[in-house]
């Protein structure tokens, strides 16, 4: 079982010339690459991501790149296993942070990745999805699923900044991403469904049998609902840490179809230990200080703040004072792949 793989090197050359000529090559020597023993082998190395080192950065490009010129204005987060300039946060995610200048808005197109983001900073931002117009507060999870319109806008005074999270690498992985342009949508003048269908939890309106349901019924969920219900769980059933997924409320599932969006609140000098799981995972500081032991290695972090962990990590979460985070992770895409997995540390 543990018998060392025959190498490259074993070969004669005038045999791997032939092997290279015909456009083949033999899978013994790289079958460990590929296929290592009990768990994945990452590429992915834990990231952290500084607001106060990219906050600056961000506005610079506001004053050197107009919108116009951007179609999306976002500096976007490298894997530091991959380096610098790679689309990739983790193996599955892309992440970046966005800005939006007050009066500017972000044309309308459709891609088939989908995304979400997380509002970092400032008021005024919305996001139109489908004609739907969700206003962007900061904390609030804001969903623009594959193949729907959506464009930005900023009604507001200062500077909008939000994090984006998509499915982006696997569709270029897939050789199946692409994007259409539209014109800017004109908003329905009504609330957002989490003001309106969705404004309780358990609550759905009962519809007409002939009404098709919509495949993303909830596109906006909004911050203060989040802490609040992260609030209850710790006090009346989790104690010192409490974590809810978001869900889409007419079926239980996940949001999205391949990332998942769990929110964590963590009380003051709490810790958490939570299991190794196969997705890998990037954290998003709504609130709060603290530190994360990734594999041994410490990141500091603080509100605002974004980090990176990887497949199977062991992560050990240290909160300094009351804290809220947002992971983002790939568990739906694994579980329908059906090999999404937890191990006890
Ligand atoms: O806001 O639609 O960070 O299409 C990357 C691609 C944001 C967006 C990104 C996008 C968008």
């Amino acid at each position: 079982m543990s018998e060392q793989l025959g190498t490259l090197e074993d070969l004669p050359e005038d045999y791997r010339a032939e092997l290279s000529q015909a456009g083949v090559a033999p899978l013994w020597p790289m079958m460990r690459n590929v296929l290592p023993h009990g768990t994945p082998n990452p590429v992915t190395k834990p990231g952290y991501w500084s607001y106060d080192a990219v906050r600056p950065l961000l506005l610079r490009a506001g004053e050197l790149t107009p919108v116009e010129k951007a179609e999306r204005r976002v500096l976007y987060l490298s894997d530091p296993g991959r380096g610098v300039g790679s689309m990739q946060a983790t193996s599955s995610i892309y992440a970046g942070l966005q800005l939006l200048l007050p009066g500017e808005s972000a044309p309308a197109h459709r891609h088939t990745p989908s995304a979400a983001r997380i509002i970092v900073e400032g008021e005024g931002g919305f996001t139109v999805v489908d004609g739907e117009k969700l206003p962007m507060q900061e904390g609030d999870l804001v969903l623009t699923p594959g193949g729907e319109w959506h464009d930005h806008g900023h009604e507001g005074t200062d500077p909008v900044v939000w994090l984006d999270a998509l499915d982006l690498p696997l569709f270029v992985y897939l050789e199946g991403s692409y994007a259409e342009e539209a014109p800017l949508q004109s908003p329905r003048n009504r609330p957002d469904a989490s003001e309106v269908e969705y404004l309780s939890a358990g609550l759905a309106p009962s519809r007409k049998r002939e009404v098709a349901k919509k495949r993303y019924p909830m596109m906006r969920f909004p911050w203060d609902r989040t802490e609040a219900a992260l609030r209850q769980l710790c006090k009346f059933e989790t104690g010192t840490v409490a974590e809810v997924d978001f869900v889409n409320p007419e079926t239980g599932d996940d949001v999205l179809p391949t990332m998942g969006f769990t929110a964590m609140m963590l009380t003051a000098n709490s810790k958490e230990e939570p299991p190794l799981r196969s997705s890998s995972a990037i954290f998003h500081v709504v609130r709060g200080s603290g530190s994360t032991l990734v594999n041994g290695q410490e990141i500091r972090w603080q509100a605002k703040d974004t980090f990176s962990v990887p497949v199977f990590a062991e992560l050990s979460h240290r909160a300094e004072e009351e804290c809220f985070l947002i992971r983002v992770h790939d568990k739906p895409l694994q579980e329908k792949l059906g090999y999404y997995e937890e191990r006890a540390r």
